[in-house]
């Protein structure tokens, strides 16, 4: 195995048994929620991956180790690393070779969990084609790790403040479905229908699995997006959304923002905006993807 990962001993246990594993990303406690409710959710995400009856890893890095299954005072030093670094694949190695600590994004997630042999994780949203790419050329390297591992990844469609039709487009091309989870829409994160047809439904878990199962059996390599729509009370409302959205873009581009500070600027503004309202979706909608993916992890352990 890699040396430079470090799995933990219940992570490592429940792989060997090909028991339900579940990786968690964490960029969402560093980045995409305030501090320290970033950290209190992380522990509320194991819990619901528990509860479904799999076991949570948590990845990030400490010290130059990628760590898969981050204990609670791992994760808290993580969170109270001033400045902590947003890791994805192209400043990963960098991060690790100096002996730093930083989050990791989805893709620097899916990069690990692959590497030590797990088939689902769960996240808030994916991240895709931005908003003005012609102008910028931001897009996402979730979505290049999406392609390249073989990986399911429950979440809530992607990041309210991309371009949707894009980024579904992208997936398309790259040949990474998306499945949505008892909806024929794409979700829009903090609201559940963007209005964007998907190809793909399932109803209930076991047939989720059976979709995971054959994507894998046919050899197609890509990764797979499930795509699990806000709990509907938890739905942020449509005129604070659309509010919130267009004016949080154009503080950024009144801003200049650019590169990987754009995501963790839009959701800081679109948290002000809504005095809070995005954290209470945001919150909800990541459990709600830990407890299904844990019933997917289960599922296809056999177990459910
Ligand atoms: N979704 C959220 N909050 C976040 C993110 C996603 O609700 O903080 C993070 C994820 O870690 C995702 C990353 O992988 O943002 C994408 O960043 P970028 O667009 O710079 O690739
Ligand atoms: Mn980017």
């Amino acid at each position: 195995m890699n040396p430079l990962l470090h799995v933990s001993d219940e992570v490592a246990r429940t792989l060997a048994a090909r028991g339900p594993v579940v990786a968690l990303e964490t960029t969402v406690v560093t980045h995409g929620l305030p501090h320290p409710e970033g950290l209190r959710v992380a522990a509320e995400l194991e819990e619901e991956v528990r509860a479904s009856g799999a076991t949570p890893a948590t990845i990030g890095v400490l010290d130059g180790r990628l760590c898969v299954g981050l204990s609670q005072e791992d994760l808290a030093r993580l969170a109270q690393t001033p400045g902590v670094p947003k890791l994805n694949l192209s400043n990963l190695a960098l991060h690790v070779a100096a002996g730093g600590s930083g989050s990791t994004t989805v893709a620097a997630t899916l990069h690990a969990a692959h590497a030590a042999g797990i088939a689902v994780m769960a996240t808030g949203g994916i991240g895709g084609v931005h908003r003005e790419v012609e102008q910028t050329g931001d897009v996402s390297g979730d979505l290049g790790a999406l392609a390249r591992y073989p990986v399911a990844v429950v979440c809530a469609g992607a990041k309210a403040v991309l371009d949707l039709p894009r980024t579904l487009e992208m997936l398309e091309t790259l040949g990474v479905p998306v499945v949505g989870f008892a909806t024929d829409r794409f979700p829009a994160f903090y609201r559940r229908d963007s209005s964007l047809s998907l190809d793909g439904r399932c109803d209930d878990v076991d047939a989720l699995a059976a979709a995971v199962r054959a994507h894998r059996a046919l050899g197609l390599g890509t990764g797979m997006v499930v795509a699990n729509p806000v709990p509907v009370a938890h739905e942020m409302p449509r005129e604070m959304y659309d509010a919130a959205l267009s004016g949080a873009l154009e503080d950024a581009a009144r801003a200049g923002i650019r590169g990987r500070e754009v995501t963790p600027f839009l959701l800081d503004r679109l948290r002000e905006r809504t005095s809070g309202g995005s954290t209470f979706s945001n919150t909800a909608l990541l459990r709600a993807n830990a407890r299904l993916a844990g019933a997917l992890a289960a599922s296809l352990a056999g177990q459910a």
